[in-house]
C-alpha cells in the first residue's frame, strides 16, 4: 500500500556542518521528517537500493527509523541495513555502509547537542564511500525541500527493529544487524589488542564516560569485555533518549565529572569520553588535558606503533582552525599535511584518493581512513595502543612530543546562543576591516595577514568560500573567528586562538595564561563584547 501524501515546501531545511539539525519538536512537526527524507531520495534515487540506517538513540530516535523505513520502501528501495533498536554509532554506520558496499546511509543524530523532547534532532546523508555527503549533494538536498509537492509513504505495520535477523516491509528487506559486533572487529584489525589487554591486565586503569549516549555498548564491550579493562571502567555506558539530561559533548566543560576525577586523588591512568553519536572524543591523562589538536599531533607521531598504520601514514588533514602542531610532525616525517574547513565531509576525497591517513579537528574530531567519519572509540584505542607500545604516562609523552616540535598553545571559545543579527554584524564588520589589519600592531604583535578562508579541494577543484576569518601574527600566533554551523538557537561564535612556542622554556604554561595576549587581541580587533555584549565564553576548550 503504498500513498503520495501531498506536502509543501517548509523553509529552513538547510544541513549545516553536519547534516539537518532542529529541536525535536520542529522535526516532529508535520511532514518535516518526511519532506527532508523525500528530498534524500528525489537527490540520490531510492529505487533498487541498499542503505543503512541507524541512530544515537536520542528521543524521537525510533518513531523517525520507522517513518524512513517505510519512506524507504515506498521509494523502491531493496534493502535497509539497521543497527538493532534503530542504534548504530556514527563511526559504525559509516563501516557497515563500507563494509556492505552499500549505496549510502542514513543516519538520525545532532551528535553532541542534548537529546529529549525539548532538545536536538537530526538527519543526515552518507555517500557510498561512508562520509557525509559533501556540499554540492547537501545544497542539491536543500533545494529539492523548497520545491518539494509530495512525498510517497507505505502504509504498514513497524517493523520489528529489537530482533535481529532478515524482516521484509513489502518488497524491501530489512536486515537488524547488531550494531556493535562489525565494528569492534574492524578496530580488532587496526590495534594491538594484546597488547592493550597486557596493559589492563597489569593494572592499567581507566575511565571512559560515554555520557549516557551511543557509545556505552560498544565501550563495554570492547574495552572490559575483550581488552579486560576492569568492570566499571565505562561509566554512563546505557544509551538514554535524553542522555540522562547530560550534555553529551566531551568536552572539559560538559565533561567536567571525567575532569575533576582525572585531575583528583587517586586518578586512574587515562581518562576519555566520547559523544551522543560516538564520533567525538576527550581523552584526558592523569593531572593533565589533551587539546584535540595535540591528540591529533601526537597520534599521527605514533600511528606506526598500530599495527593498521604500521606502514605509516601517507599525510595528515586538519581542519583550518585546528592548531598547527599535526602540520609540524607532518614536515618531520617528510609526508602530505592538508588544511580544510571544518566538517569532516572536506576529509572525504583527501581519504578516497589516499593523500590523507589521518584527519583530524579542534572539536574533539579524530580519524583515520579506516572509515569516512570521525571516530571516538578509535581514536581513544590508539591512545591506548601508543600508551601499552611506548610504556609511559599521558603528561610523559604529551611533554617529549613538545620538547621535540615546540607546543602549539591552543584553546577555544565559544560565545553561545547570541542573537544571530548581532553575531552577523560582528561577522561582517571583521571581514570588512580584514584589508586594513595587516601592519597593525595588538598586544605588541604584528599582524602578518588577514583573510577569510577559502579552500580549494585538492582532489575535485570544488572551491568553498568563507569558511572562518583568520588573522594571522609575525610571531606565529593566530586568531580565527567563525560562526558554528551546529547549534540549533541563534549564533554561536567559535574563537579559536593559537600561539606557538619552540621551547625549550615556556613549554609548561596554563594554555588560556599562555594566550592571554592573544584572547586580549581577538576581543580588540573583533569588538566581542560591543557587537554582542559578551564579555566571558560560555564554553573554553
Ligand atoms: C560536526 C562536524 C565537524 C565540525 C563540528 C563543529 O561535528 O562533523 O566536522 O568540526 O561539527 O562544527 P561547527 O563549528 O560548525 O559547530 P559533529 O560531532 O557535531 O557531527
Amino acid at each position: 500500500m503504498i500513498t503520495t501524501v501531498t506536502t509543501a515546501p517548509i523553509a529552513g531545511q538547510k544541513p549545516g556542518t553536519s547534516g539537518l539539525r532542529k529541536k525535536t519538536p520542529v522535526f516532529m512537526a508535520r511532514h518535516y521528517l518526511e519532506n527532508f527524507v523525500q528530498s534524500i531520495f528525489d537527490v540520490v534515487g531510492a529505487a533498487g537500493k541498499t542503505f543503512v540506517l541507524g541512530g544515537d538513540g536520542r528521543y524521537f530516535n525510533d518513531r523517525a527509523a520507522q517513518v524512513i523505513l517505510r519512506m524507504a520502501a515506498a521509494n523502491g528501495a531493496a534493502r535497509m541495513i539497521v543497527g538493532q533498536g534503530a542504534i548504530l554509532s556514527t563511526p559504525a554506520a559509516s563501516h557497515l555502509i563500507r563494509l556492505n558496499k552499500t549505496d549510502g546511509g542514513i543516519i538520525m543524530s545532532a551528535s553532541h547537542n542534548p537529546g529529549g523532547p525539548d532538545e536536538d534532532f537530526g538527519v543526515k546523508f552518507n555517500m557510498p564511500n561512508g562520509g557525509p555527503a559533501p556540499e554540492g549533494v547537501t545544497e542539491a538536498m536543500f533545494k529539492r525541500t523548497t520545491e518539494i509537492t509530495e512525498y510517497k509513504m507505505m502504509e504498514a505495520q513497524d517493523v520489528d527493529l529489537s530482533a535481529i535477523g532478515r524482516h521484509q516491509l513489502g518488497p524491501m528487506i530489512v536486515d537488524v544487524v547488531d550494531p556493535v559486533t562489525d565494528y569492534a572487529a574492524l578496530m580488532e584489525t587496526l590495534f594491538d589488542f594484546p597488547a592493550i589487554r597486557a596493559m589492563f591486565a597489569g593494572g592499567f586503569r581507566m575511565r571512559m564516560d560515554s555520557m549516557c549516549a551511543v557509545t556505552g555498548p560498544y565501550a563495554v564491550e570492547i574495552l572490559e569485555n575483550r581488552l579486560g579493562a576492569a568492570k566499571g571502567t565505562c561509566v554512563n555506558a546505557t544509551p538514554l533518549p535524553d542522555f540522562g539530561g547530560m550534555h553529551p559533548d566531551p568536552n572539559p566543560t560538559w565533561a567536567k565529572a571525567l575532569m575533576d576525577e582525572m585531575f583528583g586523588a587517586n586518578a586512574p591512568d587515562f581518562g576519555a569520553a566520547s559523544d551522543g553519536d560516538g564520533d567525538r572524543n576527550m581523552v584526558v591523562g592523569r593531572g593533565i588535558y589533551v587539546s584535540p589538536s595535540d591528540s591529533l599531533a601526537v597520534l599521527a607521531a605514533n600511528a606506526q606503533l598500530a599495527p593498521g598504520y604500521a606502514k605509516g601514514l601517507a599525510g595528515v588533514a586538519r581542519s583550518m582552525p585546528t592548531s598547527a602542531a599535526a602540520d609540524r610532525v607532518a614536515d618531520a616525517l617528510g609526508i602530505g599535511k592538508f588544511e580544510t574547513p571544518t566538517g569532516w565531509k572536506f576529509f572525504g576525497n583527501l581519504l578516497d584518493a589516499g593523500k590523507a591517513t589521518l584527519c583530524g579537528e579542534e572539536s574533539f574530531g579524530t580519524g583515520s581512513d579506516h572509515v569516512r567519519e570521525k571516530d571516538g572509540l578509535w581514536a581513544i584505542l590508539l591512545w591506548l595502543n601508543v600508551l601499552a607500545v611506548r610504556k609511559q604516562s599521558v603528561a610523559e609523552i604529551l611533554t617529549e612530543h613538545w620538547a621535540k616540535y615546540g607546543r602549539n598553545y591552543y584553546s577555544r571559545h565559544d560565545f553561545e546562543a547570541i542573537a544571530t543579527d548581532k553575531a552577523d554584524a560582528m561577522i561582517t564588520a571583521l571581514r570588512g576591516s580584514l584589508a586594513s589589519l595587516p601592519g597593525k600592531v595588538v598586544e605588541g604583535m604584528t599582524i602578518a595577514a588577514a583573510d577569510d578562508f577559502a579552500y580549494t579541494d585538492p582532489v575535485d577543484g570544488s572551491v568553498s568560500q568563507k569558511q572562518g576569518v583568520r588573522i594571522l601574527f609575525g610571531d606565529g600566533s593566530r586568531i580565527v573567528l567563525r560562526l558554528s554551523g551546529t547549534g540549533t538557537e541563534g549564533a554561536t561564535l567559535r574563537l579559536y586562538l593559537e600561539r606557538y612556542a619552540a621551547g625549550p622554556d615556556g613549554l609548561g604554561l596554563d594554555a588560556q595564561e599562555a594566550l592571554a595576549p592573544v584572547i586580549r587581541a581577538a576581543h580588540d580587533l573583533a569588538q566581542i563584547t560591543a557587537f554582542t555584549g559578551r564579555t566571558e565564553p560560555d564554553v573554553v576548550t
